[in-house]
């Protein structure tokens, strides 16, 4: 650590930390401002409007906004910089009680129609050693609700350690690329309704999920970023490995 190190910010209270420890999760209202957002989502959008899109955000030009954007902060300098938001750098700081890295991000155009992705828990696809993966999840609209595919969580749930995966059972809400927990009774899930710039911070183990987005008109843009404690390592996912610091 040099001279020029600056502190992480402590923007949790002792109670949001309890409640974090105690549900798996913790809704941050309006930790982002809208201009940051609106320059963001601006920016990301000109990325996949492009006739010659980037090899590293390419994909099939009638999804371009549908399918999620992975790991733009490898790629994109704004990226990176949003990665790296004071208020996240310091809440995942308390909540680990180190600095934490960030191993992967996607940003989520979700246009009307898109399908959600079915109950999981993060950990199933990105394990680490020390287990420390915290999500961290931010509103990119004026609204997000059931209606336009908000995130569902279920508290408590990251108590439970890791659960099996399956096949994805309902195709008509969910993607088909990933899989979704089994022997556990997930109608007890809740929406999480979030306002542009709430960011909701969730543990590794947590279970959640959302549904497609079956608003006519709005998106549902979301930028969510994966972090570890920097002491921690990611196992197994080579395309993962590289830790981003947030200073
Ligand atoms: O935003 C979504 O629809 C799903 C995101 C998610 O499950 C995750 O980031 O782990």
């Amino acid at each position: 650590m040099n001279d020029t190190y600056i502190k992480p910010i402590t923007p949790l209270t002792e109670e949001q930390i309890a409640f974090f420890r105690e549900q798996g999760y913790f809704l941050y209202k309006k930790g982002m401002t809208e201009d940051l957002i609106d320059a963001f989502n601006g920016h990301i959008y000109d990325i996949r409007n492009q006739n010659l899109i980037p090899d590293w955000a390419v994909c099939a030009k009638e999804k371009r906004y549908s399918v999620r954007l992975f790991n733009p902060h490898k790629h994109d300098s704004f990226s990176r910089q949003l990665m790296k938001h004071a208020i996240v750098r310091g809440a995942l700081a308390q909540l680990m009680g180190k600095e934490a890295v960030c191993v992967q991000s996607m940003y989520f155009y979700k246009e009307p129609g898109s399908p959600g992705q079915a109950s999981h828990q993060d950990y199933y696809y990105i394990k680490n050693d020390p287990m420390t993966m915290i999500a961290a999840w931010t509103a990119m609209e004026e609204v997000v609700d059931i209606e336009n595919g908000c995130l569902w969580v279920m508290p408590g749930t990251h108590k439970l350690g890791l659960l099996p995966h399956g096949t994805v059972k309902n195709l008509e809400e969910h993607e088909s690329h990933t899989d979704e927990t089994e022997g556990v009774d997930t109608s007890r899930q809740i929406p999480v309704i979030m306002e542009k710039g709430d960011i909701l911070f969730f543990s590794e183990l947590l279970i959640h999920s959302s549904n497609k987005n079956r608003s006519t008109s709005r998106w549902r843009r979301s930028y969510v970023c994966h972090y570890i404690r920097e002491d921690s390592n990611v196992l197994h996912r080579e395309d993962l490995r590289q830790k981003y610091p947030l200073y």
